[in-house]
């Protein structure tokens, strides 16, 4: 039986349709927090529960029982299609992505495949497994922007200033651009096999995107994000483009290829949809709010629902992912006024 996704409020809100009531759900909402998550996860490193069909349709379902969000991010990773097409790398508990032998020169980019579909089999299946398990509620399907995978792939885990990223992307331009775009087509490819699965909607993460200036993120950076964005736009499904610290770029943001502009906590809400112009908008509550008293932190998701109003579509989520201590009582809490606030 197919589900009537007709009906969500995520996909009318990122179509720019009038809603029921304002969507909700949380970046990182799988994993991270969740004591069933550190149950299941127990003895399981993180990359073979991302390859393990079973696990994904169980984590990826957690956050949705519990909170009843109105949409199902799928549990995996942004450096999970490197693995699948054989790149040497591990995600340490506590420290991220880190890659055995970071890429220099363009014999480095050559030796990694593009990935295919027979790369990722457990993805398909675990796709199929939750748009049955989801009924009603869509399943959002995500990769990695090209900036925020090469990141990874040249600094060799995680970074602060990029220095490494930088150097290759102003000094040697033609590796650059083979990277960008083995790993663009790379993230294309995940989407495709995402959507092909059943998945309804995307978002493109290109978290460290904000590292860049204006005029190199046009120049060095937009183009490939374009290259997975218009090839996702094929799919008919909305696209979600976010990162963090952007608020300099998201005018460029949308114009990549995007439906829906992800917006950081630290841009005012009211400046984010001025920058989508008649693009939805996604966030934008300070992920540290769960800390405050429930009352500011409700009133705050108050302050961002109004303003959402004005945007063209407002999907309700945190301006980044949710912090591990986040006690999941208060984004239960959240979730249900977010979806209980009256729009009329
Ligand atoms: O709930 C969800 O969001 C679904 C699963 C998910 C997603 C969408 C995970 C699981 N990772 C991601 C995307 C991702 N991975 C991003 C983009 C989103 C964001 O900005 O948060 C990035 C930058 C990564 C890379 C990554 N993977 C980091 C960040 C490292 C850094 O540079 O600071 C980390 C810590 C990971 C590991 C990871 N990915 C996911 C989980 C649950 C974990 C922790 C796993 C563990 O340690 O056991």
């Amino acid at each position: 039986m197919v589900a009537d996704l007709s009906q969500s409020a995520f996909l009318k809100a990122a179509r720019g349709e009038a809603v029921p009531h304002t969507p909700v759900w949380f970046m990182r909402q799988a994993g991270r927090s969740l004591p069933e998550y550190l149950k299941v996860r127990e003895g399981v490193a993180m990359l073979d529960s991302c390859m393990n069909a079973d696990l994904i349709t169980e984590i990826t379902l957690q956050p949705v029982r519990r909170y009843g969000t109105d949409a199902a991010i799928f549990f995996s990773d942004i450096v999970l299609p490197l693995k699948a097409v054989g790149v040497d790398l591990d995600i340490k508990p506590g420290v991220g992505p880190v890659i055995a032998n970071p890429v220099r020169t363009l014999a480095d980019v050559a030796a990694i495949p593009d990935l295919t579909p027979e790369h990722v089999p457990f993805i398909t299946q675990a796709v199929k497994n939750l748009v049955a398990e989801l009924g009603a509620t869509p399943l959002i399907g995500f990769a990695g922007a090209p900036f925020t995978v090469a990141s990874y792939l040249i600094e060799g885990g995680p970074s602060k200033e990029y220095a490494k990223t930088k150097a290759l992307m102003f000094g040697a331009p033609d590796i650059w651009d083979a990277l960008m775009r083995k790993i663009a087509g790379i993230s294309a490819a995940f989407l495709e096999v995402q959507v092909g699965a059943g998945a309804s909607a995307i978002q493109l993460f290109d978290s460290w995107a904000g590292a860049s200036t204006v005029a190199d993120y046009r120049e060095r950076v937009m183009p490939y994000s374009s290259m997975v964005l218009e090839r996702a736009g094929r799919l008919g499904v909305p696209r979600i483009h976010f990162g963090v610290n952007t608020g300099h770029l998201l005018g460029l943001m949308g114009e990549a290829g995007a439906d829906v502009v992800g917006v950081d906590w630290r841009t005012p809400l009211a400046d984010g949809i001025a920058a989508a112009g008649d693009r939805g908008v996604q966030g934008n509550l300070d992920p540290t709010l769960v800390f405050a008293p429930t009352e500011l932190m409700l009133a705050r998701a108050a302050e961002v629902i109004e303003t959402g109003r004005s945007a063209t579509g407002h999907i309700f989520n945190l301006g980044h992912g949710v912090i591990p201590t986040t006690d999941p009582d208060q984004l239960k809490r959240l979730t249900e006024y977010v979806q209980s606030y009256p729009l009329a």
